[in-house]
């Protein structure tokens, strides 16, 4: 669609505000607009005009019915649009609003700070998407435990690796794990559709001792070639119930010829941990014989000061929420850096996960993280395209300077 046919809805209390975004629209070539004062007349607007705005532009503070009221109008009434939150209240009240508004299920394009400037309003509405290609975007479909079980035996499940490079050199350290099923009918599914049902139905320890297998054998490959890689794969809370789990692993590790301290095991809390003994006992031997363990998706709801406190935890991956845009965000850049201090202070390794554009990677850099992950360096991919990828990224590195501008780096 073209600027000029988008229709705005712009709603914001002071008459000085409406005139300024009405003209930065303006010379941005958009050219349809209306403006409202308050909630109540422009919910009655969209009322009586049975068409909708492709985009609403929306005050949070406004005397009368706020922003936070017309959100919840705008979710009750099922608007399909965008929407942009303008708020002249600190960050966090913005960041609060947005959450409510993406709670709610409505469609946020983002949220501008007052005074808003061309280049924001220009970025924000750059985002917008015609209704249809959302609700058309992925169909969240969950599967059953017999087509699982079926999916395992059958070998239908396909590891992805994801790259972790040195945040100080861009040098290739180590992959991720990440498996998808590669299915006959559905095509490539990822692992949100199927590994709680693992977890549910008791076919988790089948599935991680696949993908474990599966990321074993390659990483005796990559030994094979001179390649020296960290390989890690997550593991379910389910996985370590067992007491058995720890001496699989080193079996399975013996077994492929691969040494235990490039195995790197990615914990996350992913139900409510009932028997810690028995989790600390498999956690402590594996740590014992040398394999690393990662607290994954460290300070969401999962992964905790307790975990930190009860287990010997190497690793620490700060989770993508804490880390995409924490150059630009004050709050984001506060839980950071507590969570590098805290690992450094504990001797941990930290990874930053979430590394998305060319600004996060800057911010990383003038950190002491020490590896990043995220997919401004690769998407995860299947094994076969992962020299390809390293080649371009060794490029990368010199035709956008990506280890310039930072002291010692
Ligand atoms: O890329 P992505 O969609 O792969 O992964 C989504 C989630 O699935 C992540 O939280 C990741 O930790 C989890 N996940 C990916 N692969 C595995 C796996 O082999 N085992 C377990 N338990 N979780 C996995
Ligand atoms: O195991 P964990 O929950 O950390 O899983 C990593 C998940 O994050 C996977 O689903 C992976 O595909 C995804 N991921 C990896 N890099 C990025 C990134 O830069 N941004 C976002 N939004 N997700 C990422
Ligand atoms: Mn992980």
């Amino acid at each position: 669609m073209h600027n000029a046919e988008l229709k705005i809805l712009i709603l914001d209390d002071e008459p000085f505000m409406l005139k300024l975004l009405e003209r930065q629209l303006g010379n941005l070539g958009y050219r349809q607009m209306r403006s409202f004062d308050n909630g109540v007349e422009a919910l009655a607007e969209l009322e009586a005009e049975g068409s909708e705005p492709d985009v609403i532009l929306l005050d949070i503070n406004m005397p009368g019915m706020d922003g936070v009221e017309v959100v919840r109008h705008l979710s009750e009434r099922g608007y399909a649009g965008g929407l942009i939150l303008v708020s002249g209240e600190d960050d966090r009240m913005l960041g609060a609003s947005e959450k409510l508004a993406r709670e709610h299920r409505l469609k946020v394009q983002g949220t501008i700070h007052k005074p808003p400037t061309p280049a924001i309003l220009a970025a924000l509405l750059d985002r917008w998407l015609p209704p249809a290609g959302i609700q058309a975007a992925r169909v969240h479909k969950q599967y059953d435990a017999e087509s699982l079980r079926t999916a395992i035996e059958q070998n239908q499940l396909v590891n992805y690796y994801q790259p972790k490079v040195a945040a100080a050199s861009g040098e290739w350290i180590g992959v991720e794990t990440l498996v998808r099923w590669q299915h006959p009918q559905d095509g490539l599914v990822f692992p949100d559709q199927f590994i709680q049902v693992a977890e549910e139905s008791g076919l988790i320890g089948a599935l991680t001792e696949r993908v474990l297998s599966n990321a074993l054998a390659q990483a005796r490959l990559w030994q094979d070639a001179g390649l020296n890689l960290r390989v890690a794969v997550n593991v379910s809370m389910d996985d370590l119930l067992d007491l058995r789990f720890a001496d699989q692993v080193v079996a399975l590790t013996q077994a492929a010829g691969v040494l235990p301290h490039s195995v790197v095991l990615e914990v996350t809390e992913s139900r409510l941990m009932h028997k810690l003994s028995t989790v600390l006992d498999v956690l402590t031997r594996l740590r014992l014989k040398r394999f690393r363990l990662s607290i994954d998706d460290f300070g969401t709801g999962n992964s905790s000061l307790a975990q930190l406190r009860d287990i010997p935890f190497d690793e620490l991956k700060i989770d993508q929420s804490f880390t995409h845009n924490a150059w630009q965000n004050q709050r984001l850049h506060a839980i950071f850096d507590g969570s590098l201090n805290l690992a450094g202070q504990l001797d941990m390794e930290v990874v930053a996960e979430g590394v998305e554009d060319h600004e996060d990677w800057r911010f990383l850099r003038q950190s002491t993280c020490d590896l990043v992950q995220g997919y401004f360096v690769a998407r995860p991919m299947p094994a076969a395209a992962l020299s390809a990828w390293h080649a371009g990224w060794l490029q990368r590195i010199d035709d956008e300077q990506l280890l310039g501008g930072v002291a010692g780096g």
